[in-house]
Parts: structure tokens; sequence; C-alpha cells
């Protein structure tokens, strides 16, 4: 009986073939949320929503069109740091100064100024 449960539950998770994940995205203000979003409308992601205060994006996507790697590269491509990619420099200054959020990478250095 319970194996039969268990059975029903996987199928029904593969043929839907979708995930939803918490990723934290380094960013700063609402141009950041759009910019964030406007990017991940692509064939593969059911849904993209970055939070302002918690920097968290929470993505659905299909894991067959698309992966979690993916999904960070295409955000670090456009200017924001996540858990796992770094943009490139170059592409971070040309953001507006408004979204100039903290880089993952002076983290350490600008502690002090956290508290
Ligand atoms: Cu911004």
């Amino acid at each position: 009986m319970l194996m039969t449960a268990a059975l029903i539950m996987l199928s029904v998770s593969l043929n839907a073939q979708t995930k939803t994940d918490t990723i934290k995205v380094y960013g700063e203000c609402g141009m950041c949320k759009s910019r964030i979003q406007k990017t991940l409308k692509i064939d593969g992601i059911t849904t993209a929503d970055w939070n302002t205060e918690t920097k968290m994006l929470v993505v659905a996507y299909e894991v067959s069109k698309i992966t979690n790697d993916d999904i960070q590269k295409k955000i670090a491509a456009v200017g924001h740091d996540t858990e796992k990619y770094s943009a490139d420099d170059k592409v971070y200054e040309k953001l507006p100064g408004c979204c100039h959020y903290e880089r993952k990478t002076t983290e350490k250095k600008s502690e002090k100024s956290k508290r």
C-alpha cells in the first residue's frame, strides 16, 4: 500500500516536471527586480519572483528545459551576482547607480558597516 502511494506521488512529480527553487540574487531596488524577472521570461521558466527585501528569488522551472545553474548564469549575465555565479565587473558597472548593490566579493570588507 505504501509503495503504491509512493509510486503515484513520484509519477505525479515526474509528469509535472517543474521544480521550484529559492536562489539568493544580489540586487538593490525595484529596477533590479524588473531586470531580474525580465531576464527570466524565457521558455522553461514558469514563474520568477525576486523579493527586494530578502534578495531571494523564487523561481519555478521545467527541469527538462533549464537547470538551476543556467538560471543563475543568466542572472549573472545581466549584472547580478547570485549565490553561485558572479556578474562580470563591466556589466555591473553599467548598471544604473541605484542598482549598485554590495558585491558578493566585497562582502567581507563591508562586514563592519553592516551592523
Ligand atoms: Cu536596481
